[in-house]
């Protein structure tokens, strides 16, 4: 059992407590962080069984999502269509596609809360399958980029309606920049040229941030059921195939706008530094992989895709790599209160990360409109 686990409080034994309140059968053998999440805790739990040997335990944030009871009843309400669904979807001969299930605790419930009140929920572990912190090549490109477009399709026909709105804001970018103004006004900023690099990157784009949400007041983009936060280590891969064959992170499933999806996915899997890179000036997007993830998503896109949503497929890209740039900016200048930090300018390195991938989304605006009319 890992032993560096004795975190906010919580000893191993917290954790076999909470384990043991989902676990189908056997005994629980180890215990360890797993992924890198930004704002829940995650492990991943092995027992001494034969099937079923590890599951995945997460303790959610409850200062990010208010109300992870309904966090649980959207993840519920997407897999139960999504299996449903599963049963006449036309896949591709050889290809699976798996979804996760929720293990429910001994009362029954999709979640327990600790005696100290912490909140707690299982899901079963996609066997056979590991995720990548980055790209690892084009056909690994094309793989997520599918699993996007698997997971649009799937959710096509259900109604937002079933889904409630848990984390109100969530890729708005005029409430970050509403926020960000607010975070300026309270806080003394120290300056460096990092900073001040950062604070002439926002005010130059503001008046272009509201693009999305323009479209949309206009009705010229409506909301869908989305993933919310599709980057390149929340697909899964089969470890024979290499091929895609499920999405986790199902806590941001919600409505919203494909384009934040699109955009999420693209400015995660076309950053090959990787978004947790310390060499922000050397960050670039890479038009081959976003050809690549793009041909992958249109492969199952092109059925629900209009001409209005190709239109605004560019300030997408563009978009969400800048929103997630002054999330972590603000959360930086906030004094880290959103994103877990190992160190205290670590948000101000992800953010210079995030724009300088802006910078060079903006300098191949044509390279990258031309691929976008290339799927139309
Ligand atoms: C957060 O916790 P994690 O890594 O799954 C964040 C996403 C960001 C991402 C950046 C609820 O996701 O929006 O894109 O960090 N999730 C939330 O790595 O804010
Ligand atoms: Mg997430």
């Amino acid at each position: 059992m890992t032993r560096d686990l004795n975190k906010k409080g919580k000893t191993v034994d917290d954790l076999v407590d909470a384990a043991d309140q989902f676990k189908p059968h056997g005994k629980v053998t180890d215990i360890r962080e797993h992924g890198n999440g930004n704002v829940n805790d995650t492990f991943l739990v092995t027992l001494d069984s034969k099937a079923d040997k590890h599951f995945i335990l997460q303790r959610i944030n409850r200062q990010v999502f208010r109300e992870p009871e309904l966090v649980m009843l959207n993840v519920r309400t997407f897999t139960e269509h999504v299996r449903k669904r599963l049963q006449d979807f036309p896949l591709r001969p050889g290809r699976r596609w798996e979804v996760v299930r929720v293990l429910l605790a001994r009362d029954g419930q999709d979640h327990w809360i600790d005696p100290g009140g912490a909140f707690w929920r299982a899901l079963s572990f996609v066997d056979g399958s590991q995720s990548f912190e980055t790209v690892k090549d084009i056909a690994h490109a094309r793989e997520v980029g599918y699993a996007l477009g698997m997971f649009h399709q799937l959710l096509s026909d259900l109604p937002t309606e079933k889904l409630a709105d848990t984390l109100k804001g969530f890729h708005i970018t005029p409430r970050y920049l509403q926020h960000y103004d607010q975070v300026l006004a309270k806080n003394c900023v120290c300056k460096s040229p990092e900073v001040d690099y950062g604070l002439q990157f926002v005010s130059e784009r503001r008046g272009w941030a509201q693009v999305l949400e323009n479209a949309r007041a206009q009705g010229k983009l409506r909301l869908r059921p989305i993933h919310g936060d599709p980057k390149v280590n929340n697909v899964m891969i089969d470890n024979g195939t290499g091929e895609a064959i499920s999405i986790v992170d199902l806590d941001t499933v919600k409505p919203g706008l494909v384009h934040y999806d699109i955009g999420d996915c693209l400015r995660s899997s076309c950053n090959p530094l990787g978004e947790e890179t310390e060499h922000w000036e050397m960050v670039h997007f890479d038009l081959e992989l976003c050809e690549a993830v793009l041909q992958g998503y249109h492969s199952l896109a092109k059925d629900f895709l209009t001409e209005n949503d190709y239109e605004y497929l560019y300030d997408a890209i563009r978009l969400i790599a800048f929103e997630l740039g002054l999330r972590f900016f603000t959360d930086y200048l906030e004094g880290n209160v959103y994103f877990k930090a190992d160190h205290e300018e670590h948000n101000l390195a992800r953010a210079l990360v995030q724009f300088k991938l802006t910078e060079s989304i903006e300098s191949q605006v044509e390279a990258i409109g031309g691929i976008i009319q290339g799927m139309r």
